[in-house]
């Protein structure tokens, strides 16, 4: 079904998520995908192992030749007909299941529930995510909870999300990695992109097919400048990667204020400022139950 402008915003508040189709063409993407794919390649074996669920996670800030994508003016257009401004950019990942490989554990990506904005309508957080192929079932689609940005899901109990046990499937059998009552299938074509707000409780099939299933996943702040301080500072430490909670190996990733000057002036409208004297909003990615619609 093609959606037009205000759908995907009303979707997007709505369900949390929307996909807009046709976003790029094959070619536009070709250089982005060889790059992940040599990206890919040059992993060591114990990565894979350390991120059996997601497939990888590799930080894109090591890689200069994601200015293309991460200023494309496509997704610009994206971002003005879902009516967002002010959008600043914060990190992104190459998340790439091989062949045959195990479900995504269920999770929301969302770290600052301590504010009370989060328990409204305004969006902190979006993720982009331009899968470098066709998904489908079959080969790891993304897997949605709709509505669960907004409201309480059993999966919130779940503190095990994002853990090294889960992350390696130590347990195979964990309910994280089922599938759910009420989920929905977020199956693309190549070129498409899928706009998601970072509360929204997402994971992927397992990829049961013989060719890797590989996703830029890009992290984008809407309407930066009215979120809080504390909020403001936590993105532009995310951004130059300072303390982040899942990301230890981060610390040594290259920062996108690093890049060649070429390609960091082209995407240096979308870093976000830090305000001064400001405390980080501390790391908090569990809702406050009571706060959240049943
Ligand atoms: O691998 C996928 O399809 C989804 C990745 C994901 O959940 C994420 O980037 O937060």
């Amino acid at each position: 079904m093609v959606l037009n402008q205000n759908d995907h915003r009303q979707k997007l508040l709505e369900e949390g998520y929307c996909v807009f189709e046709s976003v790029f063409l094959p070619e536009e993407l070709s250089r982005i995908k060889e790059v992940s794919l040599k990206a890919l390649s040059e992993l060591p074996p114990a990565h894979r192992e350390r991120n059996k669920s997601q497939g990888s996670l590799i930080l894109i800030a090591d890689y200069p030749e994601f200015s293309d994508l991460i200023a494309h003016p496509a997704l610009f257009k994206v971002f003005h007909d879902l009516g967002f401004a002010d959008t600043r950019f914060s990190s992104g990942y190459i998340i790439s299941k091989p062949v045959q490989s195990p479900a995504l554990f269920w999770h929301q990506d969302w770290w600052g529930w301590g504010d009370p904005i989060s328990y409204t309508d305004q969006i902190a957080q979006v993720f982009v995510m331009i899968y470098l192929q066709d998904t489908a079932k079959n080969n790891g689609c993304l897997r949605v909870l709709p509505g669960s940005h907004r409201k309480i899901h059993g999966l919130h109990e779940n503190e095990k999300a994002h853990t090294e046990g889960v992350s390696r499937v130590e347990n195979p059998d964990d309910p994280l990695y089922q599938s759910v009552e009420g989920e929905k299938e977020v199956s693309v074509n190549f070129g498409d992109v899928v706009i998601g707000d970072a509360r929204l409780i997402h994971g992927a099939y397992p990829n049961q097919s013989d060719q890797e299933r590989t996703l830029i996943t890009l992290w984008y702040h809407p309407d930066y400048s009215q979120l809080p301080e504390p909020m403001q500072t936590r993105i532009h430490e995310i951004f130059v990667r300072k303390g982040v909670d899942t990301d230890p190996d981060g610390l040594e990733s290259m920062t996108l204020l690093q890049w060649p000057e070429k390609q960091r002036i082209s995407v240096e409208s979308f870093f976000p400022s830090c305000p001064e004297n400001v405390i980080a909003e501390p790391w908090n990615r569990k809702p406050i139950l009571e706060n959240i619609n049943t």
